[in-house]
């Protein structure tokens, strides 16, 4: 099945046209600074011969790249809709509006927030609207102020030492979860005292009477669900059920199947939206618009998130939110949901693919959008196994498994993602086929003893590689059409 990859199923003059734009991009960019004119194609040269298998990335389309490339990216606007802090917004106004109506649609969500400039700024807006509702406004009334500035320096001394000293719990980072949710190196760590919840030893999945006794014990104001490596579906309503017995509030961070969602492949219990107070996403991932963030929100947050920018968020990306609105108005087409259930029809023959070769899945297998393969089966550390990939043009992420022996700069695993593929057209037997080229590499790879690092591939075998995955590549062309 030819998946949506919007410029082959919007026909060839969309393609000719989308070819005339970038040639008089590149050329008028050509008059300042050649060398970006020439990065910028061979970019495009280099994305069309390699396998793309990095579970969070995408190819947007050129409708919402060249929105990209305009004059809103001059304008300031801080504040949120009709609500500005500088003069003449109003056509920033009708983008954001725009942005924010169209995520609301394809979520259903009462509220969309559209300026968050990435997943960690999402995640920021996010963590500082619950503080600001669940902590500061109660702490202000029981001081007896309407507005910080109200307060004396004492009084804000005590409501400061408040809102820094609630509890977060979140996926642990070696089962699958985010820098974002409260670890030590980023600020969310420095924000909350962090609780990890992990997954089952022997299943690798999450054990939900576990996490709620864990829950049950720390008492977090703030329960996260969402992941950037878990390769399965989490039951968002066992989730909220928690975080109501416990008294936190429900934050999902969907950035890497926020397009499985808008695609209607992850539905009921398995759909963030309804059970989360808060749901935080990317845009450029399985949503595949441009590089971005956006909160969801229900009405009780919905005030709080409104305040993102100037509170944690610098200035929005108008441009950015302009693109972000072509997006999610493609998400909202009956093709994207073609996509999305592609998207994860390939991840099952990815995984199938691998398991018939003898492949060792974190989990067994998987039910999303990702595939997360220990390579320690192969006598490799993921740096090895990914820089082996990268020799035979196959591209991924080296990523910790559980527990994970090598650590976190090595690793013991290579994150596999079907987003891009099946946007370029890939389908489950090009997928097999893909399984059938990665273990080709790995089990041609020989580790270095002295080094976690070194490797060495056997002769021909990169060489070889490349050849097969140009085949399934030829066969499905990266913006088919497009000639710069
Ligand atoms: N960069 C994202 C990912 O690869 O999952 C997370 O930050």
């Amino acid at each position: 099945m030819t998946a949506d990859s919007t410029v082959s199923t919007q026909g060839a003059d969309y393609a000719a046209t989308a070819s005339t734009a970038y040639q008089n991009i590149l050329q008028v960019i050509e008059t300042v600074e050649p060398r970006i004119a020439a990065a910028t194609r061979k970019e495009l040269a280099d994305q069309r011969e390699s396998l793309k298998l990095i579970a969070s990335e995408n190819y947007a389309s050129p409708a919402v790249l060249l929105t990209m490339g305009t004059w809103f990216s001059d304008k300031y606007a801080e504040g949120t809709v009709g609500h500005r802090f500088y003069a003449a917004c109003q056509n920033v106004d009708t983008v954001e509006a725009l942005a924010a109506e169209h995520a609301r649609e394809l979520f259903g969500a009462p509220y969309a927030y559209a300026q968050p400039h990435s997943g960690i700024d999402a995640n920021l807006v996010a963590y500082w609207a619950i503080l600001a509702t669940r902590v500061e406004t109660p702490g202000l009334a029981e001081l007896g102020a309407k507005h910080v500035n109200d307060l004396s320096e004492a009084d804000w001394e005590k409501l400061r030492a408040k809102l820094g000293n609630q509890r977060l719990m979140g996926m642990s980072l070696d089962t699958g979860g985010h820098l974002t949710h409260g670890f030590r190196p980023n600020i969310s760590g420095k924000m909350f005292h962090q609780r990890s919840y992990g997954t089952d030893p022997v299943t690798g999945l999450i054990d939900y009477d576990a996490l709620a006794a864990a829950a049950r014990e720390f008492k977090p104001l703030v329960l996260v669900a969402g992941y950037s490596a878990y390769p399965r579906r989490v039951n968002f309503a066992k989730m909220r059920e928690i975080a109501d017995e416990v008294g936190a509030t429900l934050m999902v961070d969907m950035a890497h199947f926020a397009g499985l969602v808008a695609g209607k492949v992850f539905t009921g219990d398995e759909d963030p939206v309804p059970h989360a107070h808060v749901t935080t996403t990317t845009t450029h991932k399985s949503l595949r618009g441009p590089r971005g963030g956006l909160v969801l929100a229900t009405e009780e947050y919905a005030p709080a998130v409104d305040k993102g920018c100037p509170m944690v968020l610098g200035g929005p990306l108008s441009h950015v939110m302009a693109a972000k609105a072509v997006a999610l108005a493609e998400a909202r087409r009956p093709e994207f949901r073609s996509y999305a259930q592609a998207v994860a029809d390939n991840a099952k023959s990815l995984a199938d693919g691998f398991l018939s070769r003898g492949g060792n899945l974190v989990t067994g297998g998987t039910d999303n959008h990702l595939v997360l393969l220990d390579v320690t089966s192969f006598g490799l550390t993921g740096r090895q196994a990914e820089s082996a990939l990268l020799d035979a043009g196959i591209v991924t992420n080296r990523n910790a498994v559980p527990a994970d022996a090598n650590g976190a700069w090595y690793t013991s695993g290579i994150r596999f993602g079907t987003p891009a593929l099946t946007t370029r057209g890939f389908g489950a037997d090009d997928f097999d086929r893909v399984a059938e080229l990665v273990v080709e590499v790995l089990s041609n790879t020989t580790a270095d003893g002295s080094s976690k690092a070194k490797y060495t591939v056997a002769d021909g075998v990169a060489d070889r590689v490349r050849a097969a995955s140009g085949e399934l590549l030829d066969a499905n062309p990266l913006y088919p059409g497009l000639v710069l």
